[in-house]
């Protein structure tokens, strides 16, 4: 162990400065003489990683002393967004390093604008997945997050004429300073090849083509706490002897370097499509690599009794995605460890969980059996061996269920040939614990999707809700507000206690408190406002209400009733007298969101809205009543800018989609009001903050099934506003684009439509009138304020210390492990 007490850190701003200074010098990445913001961001953030690798060599240390049990959350995504002002928040050290950098003429908040996101996820789940690590290391807990270094993260969007266009995101054009290479924490990787079974029996999975996995950490530091985690994501690199030298010297450069080449393809990109064969073969490949090369961490750290293993690992799948740690843990313990059937079964089903994260069928992975053999020949042996023996004990203790064994087996056989591995049907199976992610999410699963396992194990379901991290989502993004609530509740122990709001209840009515509350909000608006001027060239007005939705464009979320209910709020200004126009609330509806670059609906969308914007902006009669912006290439750093500016948010799903829903959180965390369905956790937010502080509309999930029906037979009849508003786009009211097919989407019969399957025509009326009392709302703003206030005073549930909490107690069984 390398003493820490021979390099004590800077402590004083001179000290940082000099500091920051040294690595400008002595660990150089660009010419000499250049200390611009970019160059002063690397410094600044090499320094503060000092500071992080001697917190995080003390936490390995007093983890491997204690010898806890430790949590492995597996995930194929995190959206960790920036990461300098989150470590010197979690630090405290943000006004030494202000001062720092101010004596060495930079502003903070412009080098922390130099630093790319890493956007290695999608959407919600990788979100999720970041939030849940910044919980762990403030809880104190031993957990590690895993994951897969992509080399391109997210695409970046850009709209054009055309509408979305994607180009690859390069957050590693020049390197991220918050990642160390471990050059000794690398793995072998196994794909093809076959069983080799020898005379005792025993099988073992032999040739294929092996790659190896190397270990980048990225330190997550916990808030106001010594320790500090890692989340390890995993890189693909070919094994040196498979450089063909001979090949190579003999010019015959392309099959000499054929591995190094398979080996950049399995990290180069998140999500390959997965629209060819080779795209599927890909995506799976990537599965594998990152449950592989962490069990194999796993395993190899294991110093105790196999029989011991579940009191000392819990792993968690984030989503069916890491599915296939479950045939390889069973594998290592089998043909590795020499372990029987039995025992590795009881360790392996008593070490994994599973996190369900939609109901959606098209998002329920299904695996080619054929695929997969090829690929995995091992595992598909010991994924057929455990439905085998799964379907045997229900044929012989429940008779009951006897038709349903096709929906409950593993392997749907049903064309055989087209066989596919159901994976959420491996993990109910094979895991102690099954989770969704709000109530209402979690009632679905054990009401509908999961309902005939329910019966087999009545105590294997559990609700974990989201939550969010309050130091990136409240304390870092909104400074001005977060002085605010410290000041009011005279402390600031609400940041990792966030409960503590409540006591803001008592003061909803305060004049002064309201004053000062309207004054941060008004803040945060006037600094929104100059960045979408900024990046879309748009003039919006800090005195409109601010109302937004961000998060993928998916049709159930409904992005399109949005857009809709403007284009009707258009038509009806446009209508009115200069007087009456006057009387109106004038708002400012902003959207953004990506859309998977191959899904064409939701392009449609994208681009919808932008005809609409440009379309309102340049009307002369509406535009101080109204503007539509859509803010482009939405992603972490975006909405740390947009959501402390927000005053209404949309969380307007078809009820019974979205699972959860995560950054409805952190609006109603930054005081911002919700319209929205009854759906995911939208729901418990409500409860929180009160039914009169959210404004809600439309069917609710129960009721989903047979509107679907009735319109089907006929009995649906559009309300005149909803014909309206699709009447006056097919007009051409909003240039010539071809919006048919998405207008008959909403129609039905037509090729295109599904019926209207997500019912915002059924819920556009109700969602009309929800609108018009936000715009009542709004001009009392003394009842605004008060609303706003409660808002945030109701948010502490979701927390996701809290989740984790829960996690740690009621699933993975740890404890906090705290370095003194
Ligand atoms: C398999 C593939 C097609 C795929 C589908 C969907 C891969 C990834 C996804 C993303 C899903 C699982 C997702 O992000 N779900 C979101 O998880 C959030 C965190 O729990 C929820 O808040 C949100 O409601 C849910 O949509």
């Amino acid at each position: 162990k390398v003493p820490a007490e021979a390099h004590p850190l800077a402590d004083k701003p001179s000290e940082i400065a000099s500091n920051i200074h040294y690595h400008a010098r002595f660990t150089p990445h660009f010419s000499p003489f250049k200390f611009q913001p970019e160059q002063a961001y690397y410094a600044t953030a090499e320094s503060v990683r000092d500071r992080l690798v001697q917190q995080w060599n003390e936490t390995y240390y007093h983890f491997h002393k204690m010898d806890p049990k430790q949590t492995y959350y597996l995930s194929m995504e995190y959206l960790q967004g920036r990461a300098l002002t989150n470590a010197i928040g979690n630090l405290d050290i943000q006004d030494a390093y202000a001062d720092a950098l101010n004596k060495l003429g930079h502003e903070l908040e412009d080098i922390t604008e130099q630093e790319k996101d890493a956007a290695l996820g999608n959407g919600g789940l990788g979100r999720l997945a970041s939030c849940f690590l910044d919980s762990m290391a403030t809880l104190n807990l031993p957990a590690w997050g895993y994951g897969l270094r992509y080399r391109y993260g997210l695409f970046k969007q850009k709209i054009t004429k055309e509408g979305q266009e994607e180009t690859a995101e390069d957050w590693l054009e020049k390197f991220s300073p918050w990642e160390v290479v471990r050059h000794d924490v690398i793995y072998p990787v196994r794909f093809f090849g076959r069983v080799e079974i020898d005379p005792t029996g025993s099988r073992k999975w032999v040739e294929g083509e092996v790659i190896q996995a190397l270990a980048y950490d990225v330190p997550i530091p916990g808030y106001k706490t010594k320790n500090t985690i890692s989340l390890r994501l995993w890189e693909a690199k070919a094994v040196s002897q498979d450089v063909n030298l001979f090949q190579f010297n003999d010019g015959q450069y392309e099959s000499a370097s054929q591995l190094h080449s398979k080996a950049q393809q399995i990290c180069a990109v998140l999500y390959p499509g997965d629209a060819t064969e080779d795209g599927k073969l890909l995506r799976l490949k990537q599965q594998f690599f990152l449950c592989s090369a962490s069990l194999q961490v796993i395993w190899s750290s294991c110093s105790w009794q196999w029989s011991e293993f579940p009191s000392k690992v819990a792993v968690q799948l984030n989503d069916t995605h890491p599915t296939l740690a479950i045939p390889e843990l069973m594998r290592l313990l089998m043909d590795e460890e020499g372990l029987g059937w039995d025992e590795a079964w009881a360790v392996t089903s008593s070490t994994i969980a599973y996190t369900n994260h939609t109901v959606l069928p098209e998002a329920l992975e299904k695996w080619s059996l054929a695929v997969m053999r090829k690929l995995l020949p091992r595992h598909v042996e010991i994924i057929e061996e455990i439905d085998k023996r799964f379907m045997a004990i229900i044929r012989s203790t429940r008779t009951d269920l006897e038709g349903k064994l096709p929906s409950l087996c593993i392997v749907d056989n049903s064309n055989p040939q087209k066989s596919v591995v159901r994976m959420a049907n491996l993990c109910v199976v094979t895991a102690h614990t099954v989770n969704g992610v709000a109530q209402l999410h979690s009632d679905i699963l054990k009401s509908e999707l999961f309902a005939d396992y329910v019966s087999i194990w009545p105590t294997k379901f559990q609700n974990k809700t989201n939550g969010i991290t309050p130091r990136r989502w409240l304390r870092f993004c909104s400074p001005e507000l977060s002085s605010i609530i410290s000041k009011w509740l005279k402390t600031d122990t609400w940041v990792s206690n966030l409960d503590l709001l409540t006591e803001l209840r008592q003061f909803a009515d305060n004049e002064d408190l309201q004053a000062e509350w309207a004054a941060a909000k008004m803040a945060n608006k006037k600094r929104l406002a100059q960045y979408i001027l900024q990046e879309t060239g748009l003039s919006i007005d800090p005195n409109s209400l601010f109302d937004i939705q961000v998060k993928r464009i998916h049709e159930y979320k409904r992005q399109l009733l949005n857009i809709l209910g403007a284009i009707y709020r258009y038509k009806k200004l446009k209508e009115m007298s200069p007087d009456e126009r006057a009387k109106t609330t004038p708002r400012t509806i902003m959207i953004g969101g990506k859309a998977f670059a191959t899904y064409t609906n939701a392009k449609r969308i994208v681009k919808l809205v932008n005809d609409v914007s440009a379309v309102v902006y340049t009307d002369p009669e509406v535009n101080n009543y109204l503007k539509v912006v859509f803010v482009p290439n939405y992603n972490v750093s975006v909405a740390e800018m947009l959501i402390p500016g927000s005053e209404l948010s949309q969380h307007i799903s078809t009820a019974g989609m979205e699972a959860s829903g995560t950054s409805n959180m952190k609006f109603a965390l930054n005081g911002c009001l919700i319209i929205g369905t009854l759906d995911g956790a939208n729901v418990e937010i409500r409860e929180e903050i009160g039914e009169e502080n959210f404004f809600l509309f439309g069917a609710e999930a129960d009721e989903v099934p047979k509107l679907r029906k009735d319109r089907e037979n006929g009995l649906f009849k559009p309300d005149p506003r909803f014909e309206e508003a699709k009447q006056f786009i097919r007009s051409g009211a909003f240039g010539t684009y071809d919006y048919n097919p998405l207008l008959d989407s909403l129609e039905g019969d037509t090729g295109y439509g599904r019926g209207d399957y997500f019912l915002v025509g059924h819920d556009f009326p109700a969602y009309m009138d929800a609108q018009a009392k936000v715009d009542e709302a709004y001009k009392d703003q003394k009842r605004w304020l008060k609303m706003s206030i409660l808002s945030t005073a109701g948010s502490g549930k979701f927390s996701s210390d809290r989740t984790i909490a829960q996690y740690a107690k009621e699933i993975w069984n740890i404890e906090a492990c705290p370095v003194p």
